[in-house]
């Protein structure tokens, strides 16, 4: 069993209950340490501290870069207290045990996401801070280390509950969060480190998140998951504001990614566009004169699979748009922003989930992505392969008209985001059929055009919208029965990267069927 804790080191940027907890432990009789800022905090709230600078004999130097890297902070966190050599070392050079340390480091995350400059964020890595909490981690057995202001509480609980000690189990507990900690700040400053030298991204990086949420289960009920941001605080659905409803699922937030991340590829100032998601593929995408326009566009795609389905906007949701979405069972909405009035309408709708966020995902940002697989970790620059007029080169008899260039361009950026095999049917920006995620082109081509005739039906149309659409494929045919799917479906031009062996067959059955064809030179499979 442990003696009481004796000696506290509170050391903090974040001083957010910072003289609660000083106050609590001076009640129970502990022994306040401190740093510059921490100390003066304290001791502005009348609390009895003694600095750090006062136990070490130096002051604190090079503009707080040196204050607390000293073996009498060191040895007193590391020392074990079961081992009469460590006992002696304390004597021989007058270290005292330090029983509880409290840190939290420079707001590193928080001085990249402001967008300061490079020496601003040198300076804002915390040295001493991780040193000491790494300290005092491993010595877990006889230390309490606390990087969490949400941990204060538990300390002090068990300080009345156990002796004056924390137990064991908290103890490790805080450790194991401890190193949690300082390896996502490690990682906050390589990954930050990797784009302000302008790295190889790819190459010798280290993955970390910051704990965010528990979720009630994963992707299914027997599985239990949780949600971690990545400390760039970049528009997404992490740092989205929640405004109503209850708690985002792990499928919601996956679906609500992939639903914003499309949607952002249609720049708000070519006017107003909705994709409209389920189990990660779009059902619906479509540009509009007005938001209303483009949602209802997005929904006629596949009524049947937008409901349940996650709704994202590429401007700030209206009060129209709302009230036609509300007619529709819908999980999620994100925007760049909501107008009070939509919010009044959402407002109804308890289970209807809104997000808001400060602007779109920018499409171009250079990011990593990471996707695990058996012992190892696949990584990855993320496909912001951007294709546009200019990049396009027209390999049949025929060309496509300006409109049906317009159509091809929206189909391709769609079928980026389609899971492959992605074909994308597109008429006047909106899709009209989506394939997604078969072993066969063929199959995708097939799907997708049988539901454009399933929506026919529903709508009294006279003829499925595929009749006269442009059509895109993620990646190459690699023999001409793709193709001809998606001319007997009605398609008139088509968008694909070329490359195949049998470019010659696919081209030469575009000719055939009166087709105008393009290729990319850039293919974008998504697994
Ligand atoms: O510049 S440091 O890396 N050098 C140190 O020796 C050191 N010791 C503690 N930063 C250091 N700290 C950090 O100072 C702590 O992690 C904490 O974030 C901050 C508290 O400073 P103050 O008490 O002066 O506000």
């Amino acid at each position: 069993d442990l003696a009481p804790l004796r000696r506290a080191l509170l050391s903090v940027s974040d001083k957010t209950g910072l003289i609660d907890l000083g106050r609590a432990l001076a009640n129970r009789g502990v022994e306040l340490l401190s740093t510059g800022g921490s100390a003066k905090a304290l001791r502005d709230a009348g609390l009895e501290v003694r600095d750090v600078a006062d136990v070490t004999g130096f002051p604190e130097m090079m503009d707080g870069r040196v204050k607390t890297l000293h073996p009498v902070v060191h040895g007193g966190l590391l020392a074990r207290r079961d081992l009469e050599g460590h006992r002696d070392a304390m004597v021989d050079h007058n270290i005292g045990p330090i029983d509880l340390l409290v840190v939290n480091l420079y707001p590193f995350e928080e001085t990249v996401a402001k967008g300061a400059d490079f020496d601003t964020c040198i300076e804002n890595i915390d040295i001493g801070g991780p040193a000491m909490i790494r300290s005092a981690a491993k010595n877990h057995a006889f230390v309490t280390v606390v990087t969490d202001v949400e941990d204060y509480a538990a300390v002090l609980a068990e300080l009345d509950s156990n002796d004056g000690q924390t137990t064991l189990a908290l103890r490790q507990r805080l450790a194991q969060t401890a190193y949690a900690r300082t390896a996502a700040y490690d990682t906050a400053v390589s990954t930050w480190m990797a784009g302000a030298i302008d790295a190889d991204t790819p190459r010798r990086r280290s993955f970390s998140g910051t704990f965010k949420q528990t979720m009630r289960y994963g992707e299914n009920s027997h599985q239990s998951a949780a949600f971690y941001t990545d400390g760039t605080n970049r528009p997404g659905v992490a740092t989205a504001q929640q405004h109503q409803g209850k708690e985002l699922s792990y499928n919601n937030i996956n679906d609500t990614d992939a639903a914003f991340e499309l949607v952002a590829e249609f720049d708000p100032a070519d006017g107003p566009a909705v994709a409209i998601i389920k189990h990660a593929n779009p059902c619906g995408v479509a540009r509009g004169a007005t938001l209303l326009e483009a949602y209802t566009n997005a929904f006629d795609c596949d009524r049947t699979s937008a409901f349940g389905g996650i709704v994202a906007l590429n401007q700030p949701l209206d009060e129209v748009t709302a009230k036609a979405i509300v007619e529709v069972f819908t999980e999620v909405v994100i925007a760049p922003g909501a107008s009070d009035a939509a919010k009044a309408v959402f407002a109804a709708k308890k289970n209807l989930r809104l997000l808001t966020t400060e602007g779109l995902p920018d499409v171009k940002a250079p990011i990593t992505t990471y996707r695990q697989v058996g012992g190892g970790i696949l990584v990855q620059d993320k496909d912001t392969g951007f294709v546009g007029m200019d990049d396009l080169k027209v390999v049949t008899k025929i060309a496509p008209t300006e409109a049906q260039m317009a159509d091809l361009l929206f189909a391709w950026k769609v079928a980026k985001h389609v899971k492959s095999n992605a074909i994308v049917y597109v008429k006047d920006k909106a899709t009209v059929g989506v394939g997604a995620g078969q072993m066969s082109r063929v199959d995708s081509a097939l799907i997708a055009a049988k539901k454009a005739e399933r929506m026919a039906e529903a709508m009294d149309l006279p003829q499925p919208l595929t009749i006269g659409s442009a059509v895109a494929s993620d990646a190459f045919f690699p023999f001409a029965d793709g193709l001809m799917e998606a001319a007997a479906a009605g398609a008139t031009c088509v968008i694909q990267p070329g490359g195949s062996m049998r470019d010659d067959e696919v081209i030469a059955a575009a000719d055939e069927a009166g087709i105008a064809m393009v290729f990319t030179g850039m293919r974008h499979f998504r697994h």
